[in-house]
């Protein structure tokens, strides 16, 4: 039987288990990310194993969230400790400046037909180039830096057949709100989506690498094109064409489903607040008066995607609309200085663009917040409710089209009234200067690794007792996100400082949750379908459990969170019968008996409500690997016992 190109690479990378959908195995990861909001965390666990140099093929620490801080020394803390650190246990430091972890990888160092463990929810990027590309929490990568295999799942694969060409002013961006419209935030879960079929040649990497990108918001667990003469190319432009090899589905291979896409048929498309599948066409909702219009971030940030901005305002020789507010982020240092080289940075610039740092920024709630109630067009991947910083505002997803079509008339507007559309040719050669990424030392004992201030000690768990008791602290509907968990914006500076970062966990929702937490020991939080989807940040896990969360009883979870609770001791449960979610409230006591036994006996653990005098049936789902974890009290203490 014919294999898809998702078999091929985890049967080339399998440690052990069986490739059946929904079991559990483990690969071999070649390469791995981190980036600065995650990494402090992540290396700080490495280095509590104990392991001297990391064991991958490539890693590399990028400087990207928290560049440019306001009044502190938080970021600038991070940012010591992440190069000394690096420099001392063999990693590649990209500096502050050098780019978004995702583009700068694609353009640099991912390779087809290798693994990619990324601590970052958008890792799948690099799937733009044939690699299997997967986000997990600091945790997970810390393990696989020290040589340890990765665990997952065995996905099912979904084909997604491209057939045609987009036509003009369509582009990658349309491709993949197409499929969240269809498929909704959590219709990945659990899946690989492959593309393949006559429409993949029409596309270049940087815009299959826009497609990967977003598939995160399908909680899909990668996504990935095939690797073919596009791909090499792109490799030889950016002068590393030996990194090419061939990467193709079989012609019989086996899908477990299949999904069309007529590109020629896709319209502009734009998702709604406050959710990336809320999709629809832009033609639907044109005219919406409009305050700021955002280009960048790691899905929309290439070369291609700021030329063809920039043409559109210098060819017509439009302005910025006067009510609008319009910013741009370069993906990478090598986009800022090729559209500096050739003039088109100029054409911004003109324009009335305001030009930012090549890093996260507005994205991450790290400046540009919209203005009181307004309305924010953003080629970016999130438009969570609060997650730009401004509550109320309203943010829309779209692709850069669409957005330079906002910022000249102020209202959104179909890109297709625009005129002709601009031709990009793809660069022959991109600009490579390597010079702001730092290699390891050569001699790691001359190396030693600043700590400041904002760097804090690990926080741990103790084993698991035997009975969990305590009330429940929250109640939450569908979909939450690890943003609402423990938002980003002005509390990101304290990533490294778990004490002080528990403060926000739920503060959005209930901003006392903490003092709450503490004053009651900890408790039970329960939560709808889907919980926990979005960023991949450990710190949704770790600063619950600093402030004594002891399980999390939902309808559903997002991957990567599940993953991140179970590593941190905390019980991911779901009802057996879903409607047991109404029966339990608010401030409920909730205990958990014979827990020790339970887990190792079965899948379904009884939840007694004691206020109700109800007993609630729950399925815990862990593999006996998983098991192991949440009865040491989490991964690290699993980690150190194994290697003890
Ligand atoms: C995000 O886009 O939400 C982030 C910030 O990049 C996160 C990582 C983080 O929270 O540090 C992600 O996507 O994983
Ligand atoms: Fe950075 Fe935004 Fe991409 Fe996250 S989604 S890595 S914050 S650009």
């Amino acid at each position: 039987m014919g294999k898809s190109i998702t078999q091929k690479i985890i049967e080339q990378h399998l440690v052990s288990g069986e490739m059946t959908p929904g079991k559990e195995i483990a690969i071999r990861i070649d390469q791995t990310l981190t980036q600065d909001a995650t990494g402090t965390m992540a290396y700080l666990q490495f280095e509590a194993m104990g392991v001297d140099r990391v064991k991958t093929k490539l890693s590399v620490s990028y400087v990207d969230h928290n560049t440019l801080q306001y009044g502190g020394y938080e970021n600038a803390d991070d940012h010591k400790f992440l190069q000394t650190i690096a420099a001392k246990y063999g990693i590649y430091f990209s500096r502050p400046g050098n780019g978004i972890c995702h583009q700068v990888h694609l353009e640099r160092f991912g390779v087809p037909g290798q693994t990619l463990l990324g601590s970052d929810s958008h890792t799948p990027t690099c799937g733009g180039l044939g690699m299997l590309a997967i986000g997990a929490g600091g945790l997970d990568v810390a393990v696989a830096m020290g040589g340890g295999p990765f665990n997952l799942i065995y996905p099912k694969v979904v084909l997604v057949n491209l057939k045609g060409k987009l036509s003009p002013w369509v582009s990658a961006k349309d491709v993949i709100l197409e499929l969240l419209r269809r498929l909704t935030v959590k219709g990945g879960v659990g899946k690989v989506i492959e593309y393949g079929g006559e429409g993949v040649k029409s596309l270049s990497v940087p815009e299959r690498a826009t497609i990967t990108n977003m598939g995160a918001e399908l909680g899909a667990t990668t996504s990935i094109f095939p690797s073919d003469e596009i791909t090499r190319e792109f490799l030889r432009a950016q002068k590393r064409e030996k990194d090419w090899v061939e990467l193709k589905a079989d012609p019989d291979a086996q899908y477990d489903e299949v999904i069309e896409i007529d590109l020629s048929a896709l319209e502009p498309m734009i998702a709604q607040p406050h959710s990336p599948d809320a999709v629809c066409k832009v033609s639907e909702i044109e005219g919406l008066k409009v305050d700021q219009v955002c280009i960048g971030s790691c899905t929309n940030s290439s070369y291609r995607d700021l030329m063809v901005v920039a043409e559109v305002l210098r060819r017509d020789n439009h302005r910025v609309h006067p009510d609008v507010s319009m910013t741009v982020s370069p993906g990478s240092r090598q986009v800022l200085d090729m559209i500096a080289k050739n003039s088109a940075l100029s054409s911004l610039i003109e324009a009335g663009a305001r030009i930012l740092e090549a890093t996260c920024g507005p994205c991450i709630g790290n400046g540009q917040s919209p203005p009181s109630g307004g309305v924010s067009l953003r080629t970016f991947n999130r438009n969570f409710e609060g997650r730009s910083g401004t509550k109320d505002a309203k943010v829309y997803l779209c692709s850069p089209e669409v957005a330079v079509a906002a910022a000249i008339h102020g209202v959104v507007t179909d890109p297709r009234k625009l005129g002709e559309y601009p031709e990009i040719e793809t660069p022959e050669t991109y600009l490579v200067d390597d010079s702001m990424i730092i290699p390891p030392a050569e001699d790691p004992s001359k190396v030693e690794v600043r700590r400041g201030p904002n760097i804090k000690a690990l926080p741990t768990r103790d084993r698991l007792p035997s009975v969990l008791k305590g009330k429940v602290l929250i109640k939450l509907g569908d979909n939450i996100t690890t943003d609402h968990i423990t938002p980003a914006g002005t509390w990101l500076k304290y990533r490294s400082n778990v004490p002080k970062y528990s403060e926000s966990v739920f503060s959005a929702i209930d901003s006392h949750f903490h003092e709450k937490a503490k004053a009651q020991g900890g408790g039970f939080v329960i939560g709808g379908e889907n919980y926990g989807q979005g960023s991949s940040r450990e710190h949704a896990a770790l600063c619950p459990m600093y402030l004594g969360i002891k399980a999390v009883i939902a309808k559903s979870f997002a991957r990567i969170h599940r993953d991140n609770l179970i590593n941190f001791g905390i019980l991911p449960l779901t009802f057996e019968n879903p409607e047991d979610y109404d029966s339990i409230d608010e401030n409920d006591d909730l205990e958990l008996k014979d827990l020790v036994e339970g887990l190792k006996k079965g899948d379904t653990l009884i939840l007694h409500n004691l206020t109700k005098n109800k007993e609630i049936r729950l399925k815990h789902g862990y593999s006996p690997r998983q098991v192991e974890i949440i009865l040491a009290g989490g991964k690290l203490n699993y980690t150190r016992s194994r290697t003890a």
